[in-house]
């Protein structure tokens, strides 16, 4: 694993809000990877989160999952009920990639997903991650990993380099993917969105206030692929449901710190 972050690499994440690490599994870790997500994803059948979860219809992923169709194979969570998942991702070398990478001193996990973009699925709109989690904050980080060829053929992520400074407005239900450039006009100031194309094992950082989409994918093959989103260590609960486990939902208010392991573990603190 191409875990060594140098200086520079650092500042330009800094700048533009995202980094692509290329080669970052080497060839077994790759195999290894895909061989465990896959299995993760078989086990888990079409439930988009952990099937022995207390989440409401209400959770953004099972709410969202008919909306998924045409889109992405998702599947969250995976460091929940499955073990070679879990001992993948609770890697402290990829916490201290994003905690450094954000010049923070710990991260825990938000959220992991599977995204497997099927045959012929439409483009990922534009986004931000953090604005749509249960905490606020200009550090939350996501990495996502290939585990196909990404390329603008099947869907690989685009970037709007410097778009990490703030949370813009979010275009309403069903709106076209061109709605957030009319919306938030200041987008077009900035830099032209950048394609990220990526080989198999290569990976990315993004900020969490990062505007990023990814492409159409044209082929008849899966652009495999999974992220997972740190939660700066420290984060407080902004009142947002999202994927949280109903019972915790119910019993934070605003305010309180998101400390629990069992719902968002901490992978890596410098202390
Ligand atoms: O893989 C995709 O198409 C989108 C991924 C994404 O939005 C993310 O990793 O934050
Ligand atoms: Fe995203």
């Amino acid at each position: 694993m191409k875990n060594n972050l140098t200086e520079e690499q650092i500042t330009t994440y800094r700048s533009d809000g995202f980094l692509v690490i290329d080669d970052f599994l080497d060839i077994k870790e790759l195999e290894d990877w895909r061989n465990k997500v896959g299995e993760a994803v078989r086990l888990r059948s079409d439930n988009p989160m952990p099937t022995k979860g207390d989440y409401s219809e209400e959770n953004d992923a099972i709410k969202h999952k008919k909306d998924i169709k045409g889109y992405f194979q998702q599947r969250m969570q995976l460091w929940m009920d499955n073990e070679p998942f879990r001992e993948l991702i609770f890697d402290e070398r990829i916490g201290k990639m994003a905690a450094d990478l954000e010049g923070i001193d710990g991260v825990r996990i938000w959220q992991d997903q599977a995204l497997f973009k099927l045959p012929y699925a439409q483009q990922t709109y534009w986004h931000q991650d953090n604005p749509i989690w249960s905490f606020d904050s200009k550090h939350a980080i996501t990495i996502w990993i290939a585990f196909d060829d990404a390329t603008v053929n099947n869907g690989c992520l685009f970037f709007i380099p410097g778009s990490h400074t703030k949370s813009y407005v979010k275009p309403e239900a069903g709106a076209t993917p061109d709605r957030i450039f009319e919306l938030n006009p200041e987008l077009l100031k900035l830099q032209p969105p950048v394609a990220a194309p990526m080989r198999a094992g290569s990976c990315s950082f993004h900020n969490g206030l990062m505007m990023h989409g990814a492409s159409a994918n044209m082929t008849p093959g899966s652009r495999r692929a999974m992220t997972c989103g740190f939660m700066p260590d420290g984060s407080t609960f902004n009142g947002t449901r999202n994927i949280l486990p109903e019972s915790y939902y119910q019993s934070l208010k605003a305010g309180d710190q998101l400390n629990n392991n069992d719902i968002n573990p901490l992978i890596y603190s410098k202390n």
